[in-house]
């Protein structure tokens, strides 16, 4: 599910290997709109991580991007292809991992929107200032080979602590549970999950301070 172009190779034997004359390119070229990463397991993109950090009495400091671009900054190792509308966005924030008897309990994994199950992403809202979608209708940041995505700012009161977020991403995807024929305008359309985004936040005390 990473974007870029393909090629189709058929076997008719189904071997994939040896005898050249069983095996070949079928002549055309697949574009599949989406990003990619440099990682080559299946589904290691949805485990890619994305580092931002908020500073103490800084939470309202944006600096915070998911950036493909191809030139003047684009995370090293990442790929867009877009389209006529390519946006991220983010599901609603993680739980928090706990420990049960000295084990971990890691939080589970908030997933990208799938028509198939119906499941969509809802967007954490309240940990960020207000803020419009840009464009502004619909959902998602257009985020491309020209463009980056710019979190929003946090919201001072709210951002008190780590927290973490799926991205997901919508290839300029029309999907059929809105009722507009616009891509990348309904929170359905945000299928293609692109790693995982840890917000850390560090406070140091004074240990006299603290009486
Ligand atoms: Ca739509």
């Amino acid at each position: 599910m990473n974007g870029g172009y393909y090629r189709m190779c058929y076997s008719p034997d189904g071997s994939m290997t040896g005898n050249e004359f069983l095996n070949a390119i079928v002549p055309v070229d697949i574009r599949v709109i989406g990003v990619a990463s440099a990682c080559l397991g299946d589904g290691c993109l949805a485990d890619e991580r994305w580092d931002c950090y908020v500073s103490y009495f800084g939470e309202d400091i944006s600096n915070c991007l998911v950036d493909f671009r191809a030139f003047g900054g684009g995370r090293e190792g990442f790929f867009v292809e877009s389209a006529s509308s390519s946006k991220s966005a983010w599901t609603a924030a993680w739980g928090r991992d706990t420990f049960l008897f000295g084990e971990l309990i890691p939080a589970s994994r908030k997933r990208c929107s799938d028509v198939v199950t119906a499941e969509y992403i809802a967007p954490e809202m309240a940990i960020f200032d207000d803020f419009d979608w840009a464009p502004p209708t619909g959902m998602g940041f257009i985020t491309d080979a020209f463009t980056a995505m710019e979190m929003p700012r946090l919201r001072r009161t709210a951002a008190t602590d780590s927290f973490t977020l799926s991205m997901c991403y919508c290839p300029s995807y029309d999907g059929p549970v809105d009722p507009t024929n616009d891509p990348c305008d309904h929170a359905s359309e945000f299928i293609q999950p692109i790693g995982v985004l840890y917000y850390w936040l560090l406070r140091v005390c004074h240990l006299f301070l603290q009486q």
